[in-house]
């Protein structure tokens, strides 16, 4: 460690390093207030649910923050390896024990995890709020029972509901309203299980003596598959079930065909 000089010779780097820091910030800043509907939906659809609109941009603009830091640390690793090559058999001076940079390295980490631990936490409690049971506001109630290994379904919105229950062979349908809310009671029979909608980017667990609440609406009409997304025994696989949004008028008339089969089977 003889002549070596503190602050040593990687403040010449440190210092481009923080320039580059410098300049990456405000560039990422400028992105974000930019609009990210232009971007790919990166394997999810657009605006699909309400959920989407909200954690869609959260899950681009993740990827993006992983592709800043990625090339940043690619270029922090190529850059030395590459430059720094070795030129003789000198032994190359040591420049460990940099209380500075070690500050900053534990530092940056630390902003990268509280920024995104701040948008998602912003989000989750966005995406899991329901309305309260007494509000004025009118959503349609759907209770949504997981037993090993199907589904069934039950519409609040018609007195004397009937249960509908799929089977592995005969997954359920649950039909939705296009761009009307729906509150779902989840409730678990046996297992742990999971409602999860993948093309809506919402899934939460449907546990047994435990009642989870859901709130979203469906935007787009048309048929999306449904899964449990938690192992809950040897026919999970088999969990499968059909979301189906249709228009609010088709809505009221199938809620109408459930009520007329309930009365026809009373
Ligand atoms: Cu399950």
């Amino acid at each position: 460690m003889d002549g070596y000089s503190y602050p040593m010779r990687f403040t010449r780097n440190a210092k481009k390093g923080v320039l580059g820091a410098l300049f990456s910030v405000p560039l990422v800043a400028s992105l974000t207030s930019c609009s990210t509907s232009n971007i790919s939906g990166m394997g999810f659809p657009k605006g699909a649910s309400s959920v989407n609109d909200t954690s869609l941009p959260l899950w681009q603009w993740a990827w993006i923050t992983a592709g800043v830091v990625g090339v940043f640390t690619a270029i922090l690793i190529m850059y030395p390896a590459f430059r720094h090559r070795r030129k003789n058999d000198e032994f190359p001076k040591q420049t460990q024990y940099n209380i500075p940079v070690e500050i900053l390295y534990t530092l940056i980490p630390f902003i990268i995890v509280a920024v995104l631990f701040y948008f998602t936490a912003k989000d989750e409690s966005k995406i899991t709020k329901v309305t309260p049971n007494n509000s004025a506001t009118a959503v349609h109630n759907i209770e949504v029972n997981a037993i090993q290994w199907s589904w069934q379904f039950k519409y609040d919105d018609i007195a004397n509901s009937p249960t509908i229950t799929g089977t592995p062979a005969q997954p359920p349908v649950l039909v939705v309203p296009q761009g009307e809310a729906v509150k779902y009671t989840l409730t678990a029979s046996d297992v742990v299980h999971g409602f999860w909608i993948p093309a809506f980017m919402i899934q939460m667990q449907a546990l047994p003596h435990v009642t989870n609440h859901l709130e979203f609406t469906a935007n787009k009409i048309g048929e999306y598959p449904g899964r449990c997304n938690i192992l809950c025994g040897r026919n999970h696989s088999e969990m499968l079930f059909k979301v189906k949004v249709v228009s609010p008028a088709d809505y009221k008339t199938y809620l109408a065909t459930l009520s007329g089969s309930a009365k026809k089977a009373a």
